[in-house]
């Protein structure tokens, strides 16, 4: 059996990450792996979920500050990396996280403009705990995510942000997506069914290497 993996999967709102990570799971599970844990950014701890709703849901009478957002994001993850990664990366568990500190780079960095060496810094406390082995981002122009987004519900606070933002946003992905080795990415404009056809196969490809 192969060693377990850390994979990361990321991508703007609509990109299909969450519809994703459970087809990914489901694919890791026919291919023999017992356990299988998807977890998404920020949240799935106690305290990550509540600083999750702190971070989409506007408050009318408070502005959550730039960097707030920022430290809030590395805090959810801090307590995610400590209290469920890295003790089921030791049981051999295999992890697919929906977001992780790329995202961090992308919104924070790119969307909002706060200095890049600020978040990699951050970044460097959480690869101390645990370092992904693999990330697949979901390659989506702006517009058809927030098309895809505005069918499925009302926007969050994040959401509303403009297509301006969103295209920051994509620009910052392909640029520090280029700094990673270990990547797959999907482009996430076509049906459902090609993209996960192409995510099977380029996962089925990577995960090869490890015979
Ligand atoms: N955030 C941040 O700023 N910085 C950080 O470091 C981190 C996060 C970790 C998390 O909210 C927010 O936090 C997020 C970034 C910010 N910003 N916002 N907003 P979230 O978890 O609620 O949102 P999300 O991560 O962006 O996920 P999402 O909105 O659910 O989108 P998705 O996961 O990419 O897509 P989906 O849920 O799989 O699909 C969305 C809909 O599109 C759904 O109805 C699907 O059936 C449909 N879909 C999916 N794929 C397709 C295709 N290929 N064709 C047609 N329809 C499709």
């Amino acid at each position: 059996m192969k060693k377990n993996k850390f994979i990361v999967v990321e991508g703007i709102e609509g990109s299909g990450k969450t519809t994703a990570c459970k087809k990914i799971k489901k694919f890791l599970i026919l291919k023999k792996i017992k356990k299988v844990i998807i977890l998404r950014q920020p949240g799935s701890t106690l305290i990550s979920e509540k600083i999750r709703s702190i971070i989409k849901y506007k408050n009318k009478n408070e502005k959550l500050n730039l960097y707030s957002e920022l430290f809030l994001l590395y805090s959810a993850r801090l307590q995610l990396l400590e209290n469920i990664i890295k003790p089921e990366l030791k049981k051999g568990s295999w992890i697919i996280c929906d977001r992780h500190n790329l995202s961090s780079i992308s919104y924070q960095g790119g969307g909002r403009g706060i200095n890049i060496n600020i978040i990699k810094n951050l970044s460097k406390i959480t690869d101390k705990i645990a370092k992904p082995d693999l990330t697949i981002f979901f390659d989506v122009k702006p517009k058809i995510g927030i098309k895809r987004i505005l069918l499925r519900s009302k926007l969050d606070r994040i959401e509303k942000e403009s297509l301006f933002f969103f295209s920051k946003v994509r620009k910052f992905y392909l640029k520090y997506l280029s700094l990673i080795s270990e990547k797959i990415i999907i482009d996430a404009n076509h049906k459902l069914k090609k993209v996960f056809k192409l995510t099977k196969k380029k996962l089925y490809n990577w995960l090869k290497k490890f015979k």
